[in-house]
């Protein structure tokens, strides 16, 4: 089969007539690294992975029919001011009437992120489930509290409970992280943990906390994976899951009130084999997949 861009955007399924109103999801590209501490280039992510979106089918792989939803293909979000640009994409995200797909983008654009979130489910209990082999709970980064490694410390200070965050991979330390790791009630699952207990043992775990959230966004960094699977992201660490236990916790969601995903620090430029990108949009199809089933 030649890849010659035989699908519309999205498997299909982006249709441009559509208004978000109208739409199942809304996808925002947010292209922005300059808040990543190591290697950059996830500026390039969103460009590269709705390009490859009109290679992949709209099926998700256990052939559940993706063709009766549509998204709305909102383009790009560029970040030139952080403070107030962030601050547009977190409005932005804070009136949408559908599921938002968001493309990273480094990790910090997660901040106006929860930011919406929090505010679009005012008063609801937002559970958070985060996919990444770091925490992010750094107060401060290289002098920056926007870095990529503060998100989900920002996030807490928003108002997302401790007992409502589920973190699954993680094998990676700041030391300012240790105590809220640690002592600070949040559900940890180490990537260490994952091989130990079995993703499926893990992923059962994960959806009975989050069931008792209103709410459920899912925040993926790609460097979650093992480099194996994903080598183009900044800082690829070491010992990471596979794709299958990705896919399974993915799966495992289904029938929990999800209101997004946002899937971040994909650096197509180091990785030539652009098996990063796919790996993204693979997360991304199932991602749908498993919306269109629950
Ligand atoms: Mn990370």
């Amino acid at each position: 089969m030649a890849l010659t861009g035989n699908h519309a955007y999205w498997g299909d399924l982006h249709q441009p007539k559509l208004s978000p109103a109208q739409a199942d999801f809304s996808i925002l590209g947010i292209p922005f690294d300059g808040l990543a501490s190591a290697r950059k280039g996830a500026a390039q992510g969103p460009e590269r992975i709705r390009f490859w979106s009109r290679h992949v089918t709209p099926f998700s792989e256990d052939r559940t029919r993706l063709s009766g939803l549509s998204v709305c293909d909102l383009g790009d979000h560029p970040i030139l001011r952080i403070e107030s640009d962030f601050e547009r994409v977190a409005q932005k995200i804070a009136t949408l009437p559908n599921i938002p797909i968001l493309l990273g983008g480094d990790h910090s654009v997660t901040i106006p992120i929860f930011k919406g979130q929090r505010e679009r489910f005012a008063g609801k209990r937002l559970g958070i489930l985060w996919v990444d082999a770091h925490p992010d709970l750094c107060d401060e980064y290289d002098g920056s509290r926007l870095s990529h490694a503060c998100v989900l410390r920002r996030g807490m200070e928003f108002g997302i409970k401790a007992e409502d965050i589920c973190m699954v991979g993680l094998r990676s330390w700041e030391d300012q992280e240790i105590d809220l790791i640690e002592n600070g009630g949040l559900h940890v699952f180490s990537a260490a943990d994952v091989a130990e207990l079995g993703m499926k043992s893990v992923a059962a775990d994960v959806r009975r906390i989050l069931s008792r959230c209103d709410a459920v966004h899912i925040s993926l960094d790609i460097d979650c994976l093992d480099p194996s699977a994903a080598p183009g992201t900044g800082i690829p660490e070491f010992g990471g899951l596979t794709s299958r236990e990705v896919l399974t916790l993915l799966h495992a969601m289904q029938g929990l009130p999800l209101v997004g995903l946002d899937v971040v620090e994909v650096a197509p430029s180091l990785d030539p084999s652009e098996s990063t990108v796919f790996a993204a949009l693979k997360i991304i199809m199932e991602f749908i997949g498993v919306v269109a089933r629950g």
